[in-house]
Order: structure tokens, then C-alpha cells, then sequence
């Protein structure tokens, strides 16, 4: 069901699904009609795409006292035990403004403030995680986003899953909206008579949500597009392949296009996790899913040595690396690209998706070459902040006026020379 082979044969860099000409043709022309139409555009493609028929597009305060009363008691004690320690993660992650005085007067800064109003997308039907929920709004929230607006599409009934809709409120989501698709973010970002525009949006759709959140890159911010999940295990003769085909099978049931990849100096490690990988996908719900991701995206990669096997994860930059090895720390100085790094073999990759603390939302398609997980950083904006001292301008005008000179640009040098003439003139104006 799996592929052996060798690090050559691994194929790497796969890209974002750019959609055909059609459906950008469709996105097009849906975040036209929602700028133009706004809630009346929303209600029609929520009738014609969810088959809901609503009259109003937000959550009431009634819906989501009975979302809290459909839950169970366990599942709400264990969500909020994962909250707490996703926010106490993302607490550490809090940048603060600094401002640098110098010798002469002059004070240099960097101010750091959240941004004022966030928007979460949550895709519909089985995709809606409620831990994702949490890994989107609590770093907004940590960041100090005052509104925090998510949108998520009803089914039939016009219903929101409560799981999704008790998730929110305890990540400190302000307001919820039924509505889904590439006209939800068409909302999110030009506003509509209910929803106010946003100034990032962020959270995974389909492709018309993602091409949407392409095409409205620039009039709002955006998160990485987010392909389907990876994993990488590098494991060695010390692991226990029972262990290691189950982390495998965690990311390939979520998608027939997951990824999930060995990569193992020992070739027995290789045999008994091909085994194992058969008999344990047969047992799970979701076999289908998982067997068509093992055997069209997954491989077993059997490499000559440790070092092989590390510039072989490095090469793949994957979503999710494991390092399931006799020594795990003493390889961690050679991973260059991965999203998450789990090491050692009680740090399976499902701790990280729900409960350890750090994100889930994490690069993928091998853009962990260049970019990093959701973090608070994401929600929040810096401005340079410059106090010039009037000794320090004195001395520093001259070099300001031939470089703006130096470029043509005379009311550039003229606005720093009337301050100097009037030091010239001994005018006190101190
Ligand atoms: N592993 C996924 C996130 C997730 N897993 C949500 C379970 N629920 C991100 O690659
Ligand atoms: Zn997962």
C-alpha cells in the first residue's frame, strides 16, 4: 500500500492549488455581486450554495446557549483545558514596543499594537474542527484583537454544529456569521449593510475560498494558503514501528491528498512499518481516505545513514516533522524547514493538534523554507516610532540634505535646512 524508496525518488515541492480559469471566473464574479449586493448577494448564494434559507446571517445569543447545552460536560472540560494551554503558549509569543534613547536626546522605537479587527474562516461539514477554532482565534485574541468576526456556512437547516459554535465563544470570538465560500470573505473583506470589513483574514477553506482569499490579498491581509496536511517521520532502529505507522495514518486519513512519509536509515524499520501501516489503516474509520493518501502521496524512504535521512526532511520541508530517534536532541541542530518538530516518541503529532500548545496552522507545500506557524505575531502590526533630538538634527542635517539632494528631491532637503538657517540666524528656538 506504501512505496519503498530511495531519498532520490522522493518527489518534493508540490504547489497551491491555483484553481482552473473556471472557478476563478466564479470567484470573480461572487466577490463582485457581494460588493454590490452585500447581505441580499450573502442570503442568495447561502440559499444557492448551503441550500439554507435564511432571513438573518447572524448567530443568536439563544443558538449558542443550546450549542453549550448539545455538548457533553467532557468533551467542553477537555476543549478548555486545550484553550488554556494553546493561550498560555501564544502568551509567551507577546512582543512588546521598545524605545531606544541615545546619547544626544533622540529616542528610536518600535510601537507594536494588534490589529483592530479580525476575521476566521471556518470551512462547513466534517472540516469543521473545532480545535482549529481555537489555534486561529486565540493567538488574535492573545494579540489583543478587540473584534474577532468568524464566518462559517450553515447546513440545510440554517444550523451551525455547536461544537464549532462553543469552540468560538471560548476562544473569545466576538461575532459569528452564517455565511460561507468565496462570499463570505468577499464580505470580510469589502464589508456588507451587517458585516463590517476586516482587516485580515485568516483560517483554511476550499479552493474558491482560498482563490478568494488570493483575490482580495491587498485590500485586507491574508494568512498562508493552506494545502492538505504532512508529515515527515524520521525514525530509526530504536522506534517502534507500531508507533510510527500510527503517527503516519493520523495525517493521511485527512485527506486522499495528505502526505505522509518515512524516512529511516534501517531497513527492518522500513519492512515492520509497511506491515503495520496495512493492518492498522484496515481498522480505521476513515481507511478509505488514508489508503488513497499512503499509497498515492506517502513512501517509505530508506536512506544510507542518519545524517541522509535529516537533508532528506530538510529537502521535503514538511508541515509536521517527528523525530523518533535514540537521540532526538542531538539532531534538532540539523533541521533547517519544518512547520512543527515533535521529538522523541511521546510527542505523537495529534499532542500538537490539539492540546500541546503551539499552533496547528502551519506551512505547508514545503514553505516552511520561508514561512512559520500562526502565531500572535500574525494579529499584530509594528510602527517605527523617530524622536530627534534638536542637537542630533543639527549635527545630522547636513548628510539628510545632500542625500535628498542627491536624489532631486529639494522640499526633502529644504525641510530639514529651515530648521538649520534658523540655528545659523542664533535664533533661540529652544
Ligand atoms: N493536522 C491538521 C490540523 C488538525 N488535525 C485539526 C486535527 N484537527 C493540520 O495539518
Ligand atoms: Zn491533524
Amino acid at each position: 500500500m506504501i512505496a519503498i524508496v530511495k531519498p532520490g525518488e522522493l518527489n518534493t515541492r508540490r504547489s497551491v492549488d491555483k484553481g482552473t480559469e473556471q472557478q476563478r471566473h466564479t470567484v470573480r464574479t461572487i466577490l463582485n455581486e457581494v460588493r454590490n449586493g452585500g447581505d441580499g448577494a450573502l442570503l442568495a448564494y447561502t440559499r444557492q450554495f448551503d441550500g439554507a434559507d435564511l432571513t438573518r446571517l447572524d448567530v443568536t445569543e439563544e443558538e449558542i446557549a443550546l450549542a453549550y447545552r448539545e455538548v457533553t460536560e467532557e468533551w467542553l472540560t477537555s476543549l478548555r483545558q486545550a484553550a488554556e494551554r494553546i493561550r498560555r503558549y501564544h502568551e509567551r509569543q507577546r512582543q512588546t514596543s521598545w524605545f531606544h534613547p541615545e546619547a544626544d536626546g533622540t529616542i528610536l522605537g518600535q510601537l507594536i499594537r494588534p490589529l483592530a479587527r479580525v476575521g476566521i474562516y471556518v470551512p462547513g461539514g466534517r472540516a469543521a474542527y473545532p480545535s482549529s477554532v481555537l489555534m486561529n482565534a486565540i493567538p488574535a485574541q492573545v494579540a489583543g484583537v478587540e473584534e474577532i468576526a468568524m464566518v462559517t456556512p450553515p447546513d440545510r437547516d440554517g444550523r451551525i454544529p455547536a461544537t464549532t459554535l462553543v469552540a468560538a465563544k471560548e476562544a473569545g470570538v466576538t461575532e459569528i456569521w452564517k455565511v460561507g465560500g468565496a462570499q463570505a470573505v468577499a464580505a470580510l473583506a469589502y464589508g456588507t449593510e451587517s458585516i463590517r470589513p476586516v482587516d485580515k483574514i485568516v483560517g483554511p477553506g476550499n479552493v474558491y475560498v482560498a482563490l478568494a482569499k488570493q483575490m482580495v490579498f491587498g485590500d485586507v491581509d491574508i494568512d498562508m494558503i493552506a494545502g492538505p496536511s504532512e508529515i515527515v517521520v524520521v525514525a530509526d532502529e530504536t522506534a517502534d514501528p507500531e508507533w510510527v505507522a500510527a503517527d503516519l495514518l493520523s495525517q493521511a486519513e485527512h485527506d486522499p491528498m495528505a502526505s505522509a512519509v518515512l524516512i529511516t536509515p534501517s531497513p527492518a524499520l522500513a519492512e515492520r512499518v509497511a506491515q503495520a501501516l496495512v493492518q492498522q489503516c484496515e481498522r480505521l474509520e476513515r481507511r478509505e481516505i488514508a489508503a488513497q493518501s499512503l499509497r498515492e502521496q506517502g513512501a517509505i524512504c530508506v536512506t544510507s545513514d542518519m545524517e541522509e535521512a535529516i537533508a532528506t526532511a530538510n529537502r521535503l520541508a514538511p508541515e509536521h516533522l517527528e523525530l523518533m530517534v535514540k537521540q532526538p536532541w542531538d539532531w534538532i541542530g540539523k533541521v533547517k524547514n519544518a512547520g512543527a518538530i515533535f521529538l522523541g516518541p511521546y510527542s505523537p503529532e495529534p499532542v500538537g493538534d490539539y492540546f500541546a500548545g503551539p499552533n496547528h496552522v502551519l506551512p505547508t507545500n514545503g514553505t516552511a523554507r520561508f514561512s512559520s506557524p500562526l502565531s500572535v505575531d500574525d494579529f499584530m502590526k509594528k510602527s517605527s516610532v523617530i524622536a530627534y533630538s534638536r542637537e542630533a538634527l543639527f549635527r545630522d542635517g547636513p548628510h539628510v540634505v545632500r542625500l535628498a539632494e542627491g536624489e532631486g528631491l529639494g522640499a526633502h532637503a529644504a525641510s530639514i535646512r529651515v530648521r538649520l538657517e534658523r540655528k545659523e540666524k542664533g535664533e533661540n528656538d529652544a
